[in-house]
């Protein structure tokens, strides 16, 4: 098999002379298959074509691919692919990162299922085996196994783990070469979802191998700040089409996010309270008011930040009026499964959907009602 691992670097001088070295080594055990290492590199200050030039003249597998200017993760991995296709006649293609947080001793475990017919294998840290590093701070370890449960479930592929991990195979014939590369959802990290749903989609038979990522030992890392929001947009926009990603601004995602927030906590203190300190009413007022100020306080230091409220007089008006504001689709959801259920029957199916359909008139209310009247814009 004709294995080309394509690795994008920006400012990795510090590591990718030692990578390729790494990944010399693997391959000299590896004779049955011939690896080629395609180094796609954003044009970094630091002198990392210089290294990899260095090692072209030591290793006739490097080849060096240069970019005008550092244009993100998935921009570089597009070009690298087309480029692998054109010039290389690739049967698999690797992705990998350059910084030793994928362990150059696990790509032959990577390509190893391709001979019992696997289409794309997963390097995976969310399957048994696999792992996180222990010192991530808890924000990016929540990030990534939300992202990843949450991915799973809107897009419905079950199969899969680790929808975002950087460290992949992929069969060419059939599968990446089928993929239209112009037209990637996202030029940054979100495009790994975007490829791992269209290669679901043309019927690859996936399989995940674990692998522990590890952290970065030298040079800095390039993880963009829009990162989550960029992913939740590509995530959205397969599960839903572009029509309704088009229609949703920052506001909108970061407010719907806001109120599941506070659905969790309105369910998990209601329970809480239920069993320690209050009887059932009480702990549903309780936990419903909390919910509330919650919900409130993200809203204004986060969903509607550009339109903060100034000032007490401001914010105890504007609390009261998002109380009423945000009671009105309570009382018409309860009337609406009334209704529904007497009509209907009550069963768990007519008194769920007409829920449902109360949330939804819910969350178009709540936004309509913050967005124009209590976060309006100043003018
Ligand atoms: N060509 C190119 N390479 C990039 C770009 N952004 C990141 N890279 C490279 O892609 C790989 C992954 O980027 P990292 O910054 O390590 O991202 P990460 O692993 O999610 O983040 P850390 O855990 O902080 O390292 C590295 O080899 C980077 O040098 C880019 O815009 N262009
Ligand atoms: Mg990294």
């Amino acid at each position: 098999m004709k294995i080309v691992i394509v690795i994008p670097t920006y400012n990795e001088a510090e590591n990718i002379g030692l990578m390729i070295e790494a990944l010399a080594q693997e391959f000299k055990q590896n004779p049955a298959n011939e690896f080629h290492v395609l180094v796609v590199e954003g044009n970094s200050p630091d002198g990392t074509a210089e290294v990899v030039k260095q090692k072209q003249s030591l290793y006739p597998f490097v080849h060096l691919l240069m970019e005008e200017k550092k244009a993100g993760l998935g921009a570089a991995y597009a070009f690298g692919f087309k480029y692998a296709m054109r010039n290389l006649s690739p049967d698999v293609l690797v992705e990998m990162d350059a910084d030793f947080q994928h362990d150059p001793k696990d790509v032959i475990r990577l390509v190893e299922p391709f001979s019992q017919g696997y289409d794309y294998v997963i390097g995976s840290r969310f399957t048994k085996g696999g792992g996180i590093p222990q010192d991530w701070s808890l924000y990016r370890k929540f990030l990534s196994v939300g992202g990843n449960i949450f991915s799973k479930m809107v897009l419905g592929i079950f199969s899969v783990n680790d929808f975002t991990s950087g460290f992949k195979a992929s069969r060419v014939q059939g599968f990446v070469d089928k993929l239209d590369l112009d037209n990637i959802l996202s030029g940054g990290f979100a495009y790994k979802i975007d490829l791992l749903f269209r290669m679901h989609k043309l019927g690859a038979k996936i399989k995940e191998v674990p692998i522990i990522f590890g952290l970065r030992d030298r040079g800095n890392s390039k993880m963009e700040n829009n990162n989550f929001m960029d992913s939740l947009r590509v995530v959205l926009t397969l599960r839903f089409g572009k029509k309704v990603t088009a229609l949703m601004s920052p506001n909108f995602l970061k407010f719907c996010i806001v109120g599941f927030t506070g659905l969790f906590v309105d369910t998990g203190l209601f329970n809480i309270l239920r069993v320690t300190l209050l009887s059932s009413n009480y702990a549903a007022l309780t936990s419903g008011t909390i919910a509330m100020i919650t919900t409130f306080l993200l809203n204004n230091y986060w969903s509607f930040k550009e339109r903060k409220l100034e000032g007490m007089t401001k914010k105890v008006i504007s609390w009261i009026l998002y109380v009423v504001v945000s009671f009105v689709p309570i009382l018409i959801r309860s009337k609406l499964v009334g209704i529904a259920t007497a009509s209907f029957g009550n069963t768990f199916i007519v008194s769920n959907v007409a829920f449902v359909i109360g949330v939804l008139f819910g969350l178009i209310w709540n936004f309509t009602m913050y967005s124009k009247i209590i976060w309006r814009k100043s003018k």
